[in-house]
């Protein structure tokens, strides 16, 4: 049944979220986690990730970086799943091999393994996360040593060896909380000045319209490609801006997200009757070339959450509600003015659980409990097997795909969690998740 509540047309009751139903959802999840665990440390011991339907073990490059049991380790931890906790952190210890012969995605590389070596260090206090962190940023500083300071896109942790010269924002930028949080703990200041230099790099070649593009040239500095959009290539640019003025108090990054963030506002959204999208546009004329939004578009709402325009980030978040609703769950791309689905996947993705936690963060209404806990419903219903979760090939007829990536444990999982756990569980005040959930600690004295 579709209840209206505050202007949201939500399958929720306008009911309390008494305090037992939170704990019912918690104790749900924790029953997910392990159950997804259980699958990967049957099938997949390490290897990267588990593939759930074939139960057969997946590796991203030539050699293992144990992408799941990095990824997931924090958030056991925060959910109070202390024996998986050590599985992890075991496994980890024990296999995890940095200078191997892999050509790896910087990015990806950083958002997962960087960022979840240096939380487990934060965590536990076990030095050789951090001097495997350290080794890891060292074999991959080399990237940044470009003409413009925007770092390659692959790099080969043995050789050294550089690939891809045409990198995007997201790429760029989203090393800036994982660089730079190492300079702190190291006390070592080149991981954060490099990282510093090629977020800004971006900034500065950012169009009149105070907008950027999707790919540019990290050897020239020419965009390749004037699309602008909050989407993946661009997203988490933004979000590391404003991450990297609340994890360091470092101006610089304040004012480039203010003036970004004023520009997406004017230019990128679309307020319609079921909520307000952002579309693309052209970076320099803002003229609208798609309608397009999808799963990862949603993220947009947390950050306007948690950089205090909930206005915004309500009339967002309502749209990203619709866009579950809409269909069997949320699909990976659709096209906003027609309803059209343009990517049919779901690949456990979190954005829009996190939006719903930043939000219920932010303004305590029940409704955002409520659609977390219907979207949470909804994975478990349509993604769980018999060994883990599977990714959806189409949602609208929810064929399962043989994928379970890891940020379904670092984020997805994790948000669904502390959106039923008292703040204490995760207190803004003190941590800033990265983007791929793992939480930094605000240093103190900055
Ligand atoms: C994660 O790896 C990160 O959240 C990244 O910023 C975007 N893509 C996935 C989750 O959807």
């Amino acid at each position: 049944m579709h209840f209206l509540v505050s202007g949201l047309f939500c399958q929720i009751k306008p009911a309390k979220f008494t305090d037992e139903m939170k704990s019912e959802m918690r104790e749900k999840i924790k029953d997910a986690t392990r159950h997804a665990w259980a699958g990967y440390k049957q099938y997949a011991w390490g290897y990267d990730d588990l593939r759930p339907l074939t139960k057969t073990g997946k590796n991203w490059y030539k050699t293992t970086v144990l992408m799941t049991p990095v990824d997931s380790y924090d958030t056991f931890v925060m959910l109070g799943l202390d024996k998986e906790a050590n599985e992890a952190k075991d496994l980890i210890l024990s296999k995890l091999v940095i200078n191997t012969d892999n050509e790896v995605q910087i990015f990806e590389i950083s958002i997962r393994i960087l960022a979840g070596l240096i939380t487990a260090y934060e965590l536990n206090g076990e030095t050789r996360m951090l001097s495997m962190a350290t080794e890891l940023a060292d074999r991959m500083l080399p990237a940044f040593n470009t003409p413009t300071g925007m770092p390659y896109r692959f790099i080969n942790l043995k050789t050294g060896k550089l690939r891809d010269s045409i990198n995007n924002p997201a790429e760029i930028g989203t090393l800036l909380l994982e660089f730079g949080k190492l300079s702190k703990l190291t006390g070592n200041i080149k991981y954060y000045n490099a990282a510093k230099k090629a977020i800004l790099s971006v900034y500065n070649k950012r169009s009149k319209l105070d907008l950027v593009g999707e790919r540019i040239n990290v050897v020239t500095g020419e965009w390749k490609s004037n699309v602008s959009h909050i989407s993946g290539y661009i997203d988490s640019y933004y979000e590391y801006l404003h991450k990297g003025w609340l994890l360091f108090g470092d101006k610089d990054f304040k004012s480039a997200f203010v003036k970004h963030n004023k520009a997406i506002k004017r230019h990128l959204l679309s307020k319609t009757s079921n909520g307000w999208f952002l579309h693309h546009v052209n970076m320099h004329t803002g003229k609208v070339l798609q309608t397009k939004y999808g799963a990862l578009d949603a993220f947009y709402a947390g950050l306007c959450a948690l950089e205090g325009d909930v206005a915004t980030a309500m009339e967002i978040q309502k749209a990203n509600y619709y866009m579950w609703t809409k269909f069997n769950m949320e699909p990976e791309e659709f096209n906003f003015s027609n309803d059209s689905i343009t990517n049919a996947s779901y690949i456990l993705r979190p954005e829009n659980i996190e939006s719903c936690f930043y939000l219920y963060r932010k303004t305590r209404m029940a409704e955002y409990l409520w659609m977390a806990k219907v979207i949470i419903e909804d994975i478990i219903r349509n993604c769980k097997t018999e060994t883990a979760f599977a990714s959806i090939k189409n949602v609208s007829t929810l064929e399962k795909h043989n994928s379970m990536e890891s940020f379904f444990f670092a984020e997805t999982l994790k948000y669904a969690y502390l959106i039923f756990a008292p703040d204490s569980a995760a207190d803004l005040d003190k941590l800033v998740f990265n983007t791929e959930a793992h939480p930094f600690k605000i240093d103190s004295k900055k």
